[in-house]
């Protein structure tokens, strides 16, 4: 007799048009290419029909899910009416598969095929998406999640939840209005900025700032009654938040009117990894009542944290572990935007739970995202303590004026190369000047969070850090493992079409 897992049962039952990765077939899944499409397709937001694009797969598999030791082999077709390139989040290839156009490879333009190949080390939660234009925001995006083969015999059963923000508009039209200054709802973002700001957030004045001038508040878990929009009297500092009013917030492509209903048993263990693939929303994953345990940020695994709430900026993910209440019951797993009520989710229930209606706006505003989890955590696999052989401050700048923003005060057209050795520990220092959080993402090799505020410490291993607004300071360090030229830039994508974005070149 053999045991079954519950991830086996799932994958057998649920499945059972798609042969499970088992034993006997991981040999052939290393032999053929897995083949992933650009196209378009057409979901349904709030009842009323969008044309969105996805990555699809010939044999309906949602995304790809692998384990750590073989090799990434995919074949990527371009279906749709434009080029596209398909950027791998998270993952360690040669830099000229790394899917960035232009300085990995040129963009694949339509009916082409490009070719992946290379190894797959590390196991994590990480996800693709497009890396041309803003196909990203068209939903262009899926879970890349590469198992841990140690884990193989865990009972447990995964649960992948990808949230994106969602708009019915044409994202080049809401690129333009914000350049010309429309921005947050209409506001003037011009001169008269901070006043504005005053007038609209004063009861948010007075709220405490938290010691070493990093910009980040001390909020912890608190819920604010302001119902203004865009931007945040902090301590007497504006912040600006959500340039983009969205129409829908997804999880799994659904909103809380039809949201999807993952099966789970009574007393299960569950491990959730969600993925913000959102273009320009930071977010607050809530467990409603459930306590659970964040083990991994960005794949990375991390010293085990406890809690029911975690921030989740853009582009970056939380591997949580749940061990579910016996009985019967509906379980919510919310996420909460930043500085709004709206929210998105999804629910885990168990056979003949009730599910009660959910509404897609909580009853207080969430606070704004900030760096509080992220002083707590440490990386369960940190870099070798070793001093930087080469720093790199790297200044954020810009603003809502003109909608223009940048790297040490250029925009991406204007960028010089920032420069590093293969063999050195090479550490970048952000420093926000700007009145927003960005979250900051390095291609090629993950990075460690190793000071924030101008305090040193071992923190997480990831591959997206936010740096706070008004001054915000994050220090992170790497090691130059990975030869090539890499893409760093801000994930928050209107941001990064605007300018916020440079290059890694590594010498000779
Ligand atoms: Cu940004």
């Amino acid at each position: 007799m053999t045991t079954l897992t519950r991830r086996d049962f799932l994958a057998t039952t649920a499945a059972a048009v798609v042969a499970p990765a088992t034993m006997s077939n991981v040999g052939r899944a290393e032999e053929s290419a897995i083949v992933l499409r650009a196209e378009s397709r057409t979901i349904e937001v709030n009842g009323k029909a969008a044309t969105m694009l996805q990555i699809s797969r010939p044999d309906g598999v949602w995304g790809v899910t692998t384990e750590a030791g073989r090799r990434y082999r995919v074949s990527l077709e371009n279906h749709l009416g434009e080029p596209t390139l398909v950027h791998w989040h998270g993952l360690m290839p040669p830099y000229q598969q790394d899917g960035v156009p232009d300085v990995s490879q040129p963009a694949l333009e339509p009916g082409g095929v490009y070719a992946y190949d290379f190894p797959l080390a590390t196991p994590g939660t990480f996800w693709m998406h497009s890396h041309f234009g803003f196909q990203e925001q068209r939903l262009m995006a899926a879970p890349l999640v590469i198992r841990d083969p140690a884990e193989a015999g865990l009972d447990e059963q995964e649960v992948v939840v990808m949230l994106h923000d969602f708009t019915f508009r044409d994202p080049d039209e809401i690129l333009a209005e914000l350049r010309a200054g429309g921005g947050h709802g209409g506001m003037d973002m011009g001169e008269s900025e901070a006043d504005a700001h005053g007038e609209m957030n004063g009861g948010m004045a007075g709220m405490e700032m938290a010691p070493g001038g990093d910009g980040d508040t001390t909020m912890g878990g608190m819920m604010m009654g302001d119902t203004t929009m865009g931007g945040m009297m902090m301590g007497g500092m504006t912040m600006d938040l959500n340039d983009v009013e969205f129409d829908a917030y997804l999880a799994n492509d659904r909103t809380l009117a039809d949201p999807e209903v993952v099966g789970v048993e009574p007393g299960g263990r569950v491990r959730l990894r969600i993925i913000n693939a959102a273009a320009s929303t930071n977010f607050f994953l809530g467990l409603g009542g459930l306590e659970g345990e964040l083990i991994a940020v960005d794949g990375l695994p991390v010293e085990p944290v406890r809690g029911r709430r975690f921030p989740l900026a853009i582009a970056q993910r939380l591997d949580i572990r749940l061990a579910l209440p016996a009985g019967q019951g509906a379980y919510p797993v919310f996420a909460y935007r930043e500085g709004d009520t709206a929210r998105t989710g999804i629910v885990l229930a168990t056979p003949g739970a009730r599910i009660e209606r959910l509404a897609d706006h909580a009853e207080h505003m969430a606070p704004p995202v900030g760096l509080d989890l992220e002083r707590r955590l440490a990386a369960a696999r940190p870099l070798a303590p070793r001093p930087a052989d080469r720093t790199h401050v790297i200044e954020l700048t810009g603003s809502m004026k003109g909608y223009i923003w940048g790297l040490n005060g250029v925009t991406y057209d204007n960028h010089t190369p920032l420069e590093l050795r293969a063999g050195e520990r090479v550490e970048l220092a952000f420093r926000n000047r700007t009145m927003m959080a960005h979250p900051m993402h390095m291609h090629g090799v993950p990075f460690q969070v190793v000071e924030i505020g101008g305090e040193r410490f071992q923190g997480a291993m990831r591959d997206t850090v936010l740096v706070p607004a008004n001054g915000g300071r994050v220090t992170v360090a790497f090691d130059a493992v990975n030869p090539g030229t890499w893409v760093m830039h801000c994930h928050n994508l209107y941001h990064m079409a605007a300018g916020m974005m440079t290059t890694l070149t590594y010498l000779g």
